[in-house]
């Protein structure tokens, strides 16, 4: 079979959040089609692949015509004829054609969503579903999914300062059950807020509207709602992801919604404070992408009972994952393909992630589309973790119905990774 690519075509579609984003197709002499987009974040780290846009007065200058020119012209004409099963020499081909460090000349949006197009395409070409393509023989586990019950930080028109409050379902004993167990939380915890005489409604991912008078109030029916659902500690714990990187810079901290202001020192008692009070298993970002010490302190206090991801921080850099943990700084990186630009350097992060012994958690954006190549990653990969917002909204749930149809595929050999695909020794 001519596996070769013959044409790449770059359109524009849009986005969960109504904004223009890229989408591109591949098709190889045999025939075989892919199609990739690409997701756009709205806590976005400083050292993140560069998403592409236009400026100006259109769409708020979120247009993407000179990513598109990028992916028609110089990304098409180097591609073509390009052997698409060879993944990682079509990425060096975008790595070099780009030539910056951060993909700024053609965009991120444009590499990203150009390379998982050609894998698309290569899995097709191969016959298999893109997860058992990735896989390629090796075992695999249908991930814990860390699930947003609150939205917050920049996706709520920071209602409250703290980005995230979810909930991993620890205890279940397939992906399936874990599904099951995390609507019985979400529906809970929108009685309480309706209780509460809360005003109603979702923030950018499906969490429920942050209507609370401090963030730890938050946490706090969080709580009641995994209580109020029936769940012990040890079934459904709290994840966070704190996004400090939005408030916080240069080792200042300030909480806008309760007019408060902390040092590293001060923020991270209050952070450990909230570990001890709570069932929290996993913190993400809990300090700012600047404070290198701040994220060492808080690792070395937490040990290994809670996973530490670095997301900001880390930015899905195989680099900066290896020098993170030669300097004890977070356990755990968050996997988001649009950080990296590629599929091959997504891929790298990911392995030196398993090499060290760390969590690794394939991760959508804020900003999402009804695509669900990253469920596939997650799985073939084997990576145990897989966080794409909340329970509610066509993007994420379409992502989250595709494990279940990969957990029906694999009929008696699935198997859920549970807690144990957690650097923890033990659950709440
Ligand atoms: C994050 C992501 C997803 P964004 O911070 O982890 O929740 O948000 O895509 O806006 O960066
Ligand atoms: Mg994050």
């Amino acid at each position: 079979m001519n596996t070769s690519i013959e044409h790449i075509v770059g359109r524009r579609i849009w986005d969960s959040r109504g904004r223009p984003t890229v989408e591109v197709e591949v098709e190889l002499a045999s025939g075989a089609r892919g199609r990739g987009v690409a997701p756009a974040g709205a806590s976005r780290g400083s050292n993140e692949a560069i998403d592409l846009r236009d400026g100006g007065l259109e769409l708020g200058g979120y247009g993407v015509r000179s990513a598109l020119a990028n992916v028609n012209g110089p990304i098409a004409s180097a591609l073509r004829g390009m052997d698409a099963m060879q993944q990682a020499q079509v990425d060096a081909a975008l790595i070099e054609l780009d030539g910056t460090s951060n993909k700024a000349r053609m965009g991120g949006n444009a590499t990203i969503a150009t390379s998982l197009a050609v894998l698309h395409a290569a899995a097709a070409a191969a016959g298999e579903p893109l997860w058992r393509y990735l896989a390629g023989g090796a075992p695999v586990r249908l991930p814990l999914p860390e699930i947003q019950i609150f939205g917050g930080g920049a996706h709520a028109g920071r209602r409250v300062d703290i980005q995230d409050f979810l909930v991993m379902p620890l205890g279940a004993q397939s992906f399936d059950e874990a599904l099951f167990m995390v609507a019985e939380v979400y529906h809970a915890a929108g009685d309480l807020m309706a209780a509460r005489g809360s005003r109603m409604g979702v923030a950018d991912e499906g969490g429920w509207w942050p209507d609370f008078g401090s963030n730890e109030e938050a946490l706090e029916v969080l709580a009641q709602a995994i209580h109020k659902a029936g769940y012990r500690n040890d079934e459904v714990a709290i994840s966070l992801d704190i996004a400090a990187s939005e408030f916080g810079r240069n080792g200042r901290y300030k909480l806008a919604l309760e007019s408060r202001e902390f040092g590293t020192e001060e923020w991270l008692e209050l952070l450990l404070g909230w570990v001890r009070r709570y069932p929290i298993i996993s913190v993400e970002d809990p300090v700012a992408e600047d404070d290198a010490d701040g994220m060492r302190a808080f690792t070395q206090a937490v040990g290994r009972s809670v996973q530490v991801i670095g997301d900001d921080f880390l930015v899905t850099d195989a680099a900066r994952v290896a020098t993170a943990a030669a300097l004890g700084q977070c356990n755990a990186v968050l996997i988001k393909p649009n950080q990296a630009g590629t599929v091959t350097e997504t891929r790298r992060t990911m392995e030196v992630a398993r090499e060290l012994g760390w969590g690794a958690v394939v991760s959508a954006r804020s900003g999402e589309t009804e695509d669900v190549a990253i469920v596939h990653l997650a799985i073939g990969w084997n990576t145990g973790q897989l966080k794409v917002g909340s329970f509610s909204r066509s993007e994420r749930m379409a992502k989250w119905n595709e494990a279940l149809r990969i957990e029906e595929q694999l009929g008696s050999g699935a198997h859920y990774a549970g807690w144990q695909a957690l650097p923890v020794r033990s659950t709440p």
